[in-house]
């Protein structure tokens, strides 16, 4: 055993064990998922897809992969699913790859509204050697729309642009996605659909978020946030042509050998996903992030668009505390033993490093068996936080009933 490791992994548990996870993107995994991906599937190179390596030995990894492969499309209802990406970025060069040349135009939504870094940052591939041109969100405080998708002006935006693809699917956006009205828009402009569904992965499974099928022509997807999986990307489609398309852009488009392990705890991760069980989960999920809204806009906060309708919300701190910025706020929730991360709200007058606003989501919570009294308790510990402005015996008080309450909502084991 190497100890220096295993001792920083064991605090690590501890860490998780004793801290109330609020960060949207992540989540607990199963202890079978947890199994999957330290095992000797991590041994083998399989370069390549079953039934067509390049490596001999392959036959436990061809029938992990076409499991996965099998268990994917009957939980998103589709036709093609391609395992392999590394990562949701990844799996978002893919797409890239397999339908633009360089220099090409697609759309997608202003990156400081809710974007992804891999939807078109200047400094990442997706800025540097495609063009984005972006839409906005509804910006009028009076509209009943304030701070959602303006479909209208993505409609303008791609007639005067005339992209290869529109995107959509975001990392900071509380409200439902109409991937019907970006389809007709795509359709209406000649453009691919692209829906990147990492953050509702597991909503759309769970039934409680729409499906992007059949609207979308591509859709990329993390397997670890809502969808509780390892670590990784996945890219599905119905379109025969295209998942050729995507399968040269994965493999050897844009990488080498896949990790098996990790497709191993794929498998695990959609088997799971298709068990009753999970509809349950996904739905406790929105339940507990429209309580943990209530318990905040109930204290004063103001949140982007007003709540939330999947498993996030953005926290406008400007109303609470004009003169200290997310970044400190998230610092500070940290000592008192809550992880989230400081966010950008829409049209931020602070930048990316600071930012008006927090992040917080409820998949790990919910993970542990929190429900919607656990989350009016945590608005409450969040308030404390804020209105004591990081006062250190507060937060350490609050840190002291926090590690109390964890003890009451193991981690799965
Ligand atoms: N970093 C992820 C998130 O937190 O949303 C997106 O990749």
């Amino acid at each position: 055993m190497d100890e220096k490791v295993f001792e920083i992994i064991d605090k690590e548990s501890k860490r998780q064990e004793s801290t109330i996870e609020l960060i949207a993107s992540e989540n607990h995994v199963s202890p079978a998922v947890m199994k999957a991906v330290g095992s000797c599937m991590t041994n083998k190179y399989a370069e390549g897809y079953p039934g067509k390596r390049y490596y001999s030995g392959c036959e436990n990894h061809d029938a992990i992969e076409s499991l996965a492969i099998e268990r994917a499309k009957e939980l998103f209802n589709c036709n093609y699913a391609n395992v392999q990406p590394h990562s949701g970025a990844s799996a978002n060069i893919a797409v890239f790859l397999a339908f633009m040349n360089p220099g090409d135009k697609y759309a997608s939504l202003v990156l400081s509204d809710g974007g992804h870094l891999s939807h078109g940052l200047k400094i990442n591939i997706s800025g540097k050697y495609f063009e984005p041109v972006h839409y906005p969100l509804i910006y009028d405080e009076d509209d009943d729309g304030f701070e959602t998708i303006n479909y209208d002006a993505v409609r303008e935006v791609c007639l005067e642009h005339k992209p290869k693809m529109l995107l959509c699917g975001y990392s900071a956006y509380p409200r439902i996605i109409h991937f019907d009205k970006m389809r007709e828009i795509a359709d209406e402009c000649g453009a691919y659909l692209m829906c990147d569904i990492a953050h509702i992965a597991g909503l759309v499974a769970g039934g409680v978020h729409p499906s992007p099928f059949p609207h979308a022509h591509v859709v990329t997807t993390t397997t670890h946030k809502t969808l509780r999986g390892p670590r990784g990307g996945l890219i599905l489609t119905n379109d025969e042509e295209i998942s050729t398309k995507i399968d040269r852009a994965v493999f050897p488009g844009s990488q080498g050998g896949p990790l098996m392990h990790i497709i191993s705890g794929k498998a695990v991760c959609f088997g799971e996903a298709l068990q009753p069980e999970f509809k349950d989960y996904s739905r406790k999920i929105v339940e507990n992030a429209q309580a943990l809204a209530k318990g905040l806009s109930g204290r004063g906060f103001r949140l982007v668009s007003g709540g939330t309708d999947n498993h996030l919300m953005l926290v406008d701190l400007r109303k609470k505390l004009p003169d200290n910025t997310g970044k400190e706020v998230a610092v500070w929730m940290e000592s008192a033993g809550m992880i989230a991360n400081h966010n950008g709200i829409p049209k931020d007058p602070r930048p990316p490093m600071q930012t008006s606003g927090i992040r917080l989501g409820t998949p790990a919570v919910t993970s542990r068996g929190m429900g919607p009294k656990e989350m009016d308790q945590i608005a409450e510990w969040i308030d404390r936080v804020i209105i004591s402005k990081g006062d250190v015996l507060v937060l350490a008080k609050i840190r002291k009933e926090i590690k109390k309450f964890c003890l009451n909502f193991p981690l799965p084991h």
